[in-house]
């Protein structure tokens, strides 16, 4: 009888409901206050993401907006937990001041959820208009009726050849701004239209700014806009801030003409007024939504370093069951084919590297992972494949079956070395805390078993893999052919 195991949740099926409740919210501001804890666990695991792209059809600027306090604190109390795990488990494996940094950031994170200044990032190519659009507004006076101080901040030009920084580095700076309002002064250039998608995927807040409209001819003007529109769903506005003198002509009574240079004025109306009526309504949850990045940002930051020290802890463990497992199945060859289902894959190396992630399982259960890995192993092929390719490396290296269960014992370790990496892979994917257990997730680890196997097949890594593997399996009587195999191997 197979035991089903109880193990964590598939993300795919709540991204669904989250996306739904998207849906739903966007137009219905009351929402279940219970729903918030599970949606805020999602919004830290990347349902941000997820939402957003379902979202194309809501696809302004305050799409991603979240609409309740509760929601980031949510977030921000998720990459607590993750710090208190990293400080758990650290021990010496890292500074403590290292993790001092980051706890520091939590109360920060508390106080800008009320952070009185509404941040806003000028961007765009080199003499667009940044600067004079930012002087015109600041000697405007120009302020929403909001409690929120507005705040601009220029970046430097984006897509100079010879510039200092890159522009990713340029794009990360308005990372953590409110909203970025994008300057071009004509329609897009392809460059222009990379770097809004990718502002947008960054789940960014985007207001993009037709500037020096003076320019045109109205006629231009309005198929310039119109192209905008069609290209980008966020909000548009046409600005002209140091237009061009336009020359005046005057036709007096006795016939002469007079002429002179007269000197519009700016004209960044249409801009103030709605970007001052998002700042009125929606300046807090722009707040919230750039703390909650922060706080997504602060929690994947520890996720990646506790997952580093949890993988340099599990490298071992993997070597040492590759090892017995090779040591046992080259002292008693089984057919390829049984080797999986049988010794290949120890269900005490799942027991031991769950432990490491904090994924609890009894040896039953650990056996079943094992027995399910070794058959997706089989289904994929890969058992074949991997025998296959050492077998080869042996021929082409002289070492033609010297000893009986070589092929077997190297296609062990590789196959247990193959299982303990995805193993590693799938549990880094999953949530801290892990989550309720909903069963082992098999098509999330059909695909971590795939792109680790393709990650591995690589002709080196094989290579230096089973010149390992010899050593160890044929340590003395095989000085000769071990010399040949260092030489073809280089
Ligand atoms: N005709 C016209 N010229 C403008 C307008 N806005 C700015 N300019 C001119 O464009 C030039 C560049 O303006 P800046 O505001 O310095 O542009 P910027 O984007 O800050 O430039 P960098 O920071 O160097 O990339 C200046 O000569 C401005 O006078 C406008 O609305 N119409
Ligand atoms: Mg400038």
């Amino acid at each position: 009888m197979v035991v089903k195991l109880r193990r964590p949740i598939l993300v795919g099926g709540l991204a669904l409901s989250f996306s739904l409740w998207i849906l739903q919210s966007w137009h219905d501001s009351i929402v279940q206050l219970g729903e918030f804890s599970l949606l805020s666990i999602l919004a830290v695991s990347g349902g941000l993401s997820l939402w957003k792209r379902k979202h194309h059809q809501h696809d302004d600027m305050t799409d991603v907006l979240p609409s309740d306090r509760s929601w980031v604190e949510n977030a921000i109390a998720k990459a607590e937990v993750s710090i208190n795990y990293l400080n758990q488990e650290a021990g010496n494996d890292i500074d403590a001041s290292y993790i001092a940094s980051l706890k520091q950031q939590i109360p920060l994170l508390y106080t800008e959820l009320d952070r009185q200044s509404i941040n806003l990032a000028v961007t765009g190519g080199k003499s667009v208009g940044k600067t004079t659009l930012i002087q015109v507004l600041s000697s405007s006076q120009w302020q929403p009726e909001a409690d929120k101080l507005v705040i601009f901040q220029e970046t430097n030009p984006l897509f100079m050849e010879a510039s200092e920084r890159s522009d990713a580095a340029i794009l990360e700076d308005t990372n953590f701004t409110d909203a970025v309002l994008f300057l071009t002064s004509g329609d897009l250039t392809d460059t222009e239209y990379q770097t809004l998608q990718q502002l947008k995927a960054l789940q960014q807040r985007l207001i993009l700014i037709f500037s020096k409209q003076d320019q045109y001819l109205p006629e231009e003007r309005a198929s310039i806009l119109q192209s905008l529109q069609q290209r980008m769903s966020c909000v548009i506005f046409g600005t002209t801030t140091s237009p061009s003198p336009v020359k005046v002509r005057k036709h007096i009574n006795d016939g002469s003409i007079q002429e002179w240079l007269e000197q519009p004025e700016p004209d960044v109306q249409q801009l103030t007024q709605q970007l001052g009526e998002i700042i009125v309504n929606r300046g807090q949850q722009l707040v919230w939504a750039t703390t909650m990045r922060k706080a997504v940002a602060l929690h994947n930051q520890t996720k990646d370093c506790l997952n580093g020290i949890r993988r340099a802890r599990s490298l071992p463990i993997i070597e040492q069951y590759q090892w017995i497992a090779a040591a046992a199945a080259f002292a008693n060859p089984i057919p390829v084919l049984d080797m999986v289902a049988t010794a290949a894959i120890s269900g005490q190396m799942v027991v031991d590297l769950g432990g490491v992630y904090q994924e609890k399982f009894s040896l039953d259960q650990a056996k079943t992972v094992a027995g399910e890995m070794g058959s997706l192993m089989l289904k994929l092929g890969l058992v074949e494949l991997s025998t296959k390719a050492i077998t080869t490396i042996l021929k082409t290296n002289a070492i033609t079956f010297v000893a009986g269960g070589l092929v077997e014992g190297l296609g062990a370790a590789y196959l247990t070395r193959l299982a303990g990496l995805s193993l590693l892979e799938y549990f880094q994917q999953q949530e801290i805390p892990v989550e309720a257990k909903e069963g082992l997730n098999i098509e999330k680890l059909r695909q971590v078993l795939e792109s680790v196997f393709q990650k591995n097949q690589q002709v080196g890594l094989m290579q230096g893999f089973v010149k390992q593997g010899v050593k160890r399996l044929l340590p003395e009587s095989t000085d000769g052919e071990l010399i040949a195999l260092e030489k073809a191997m280089g």
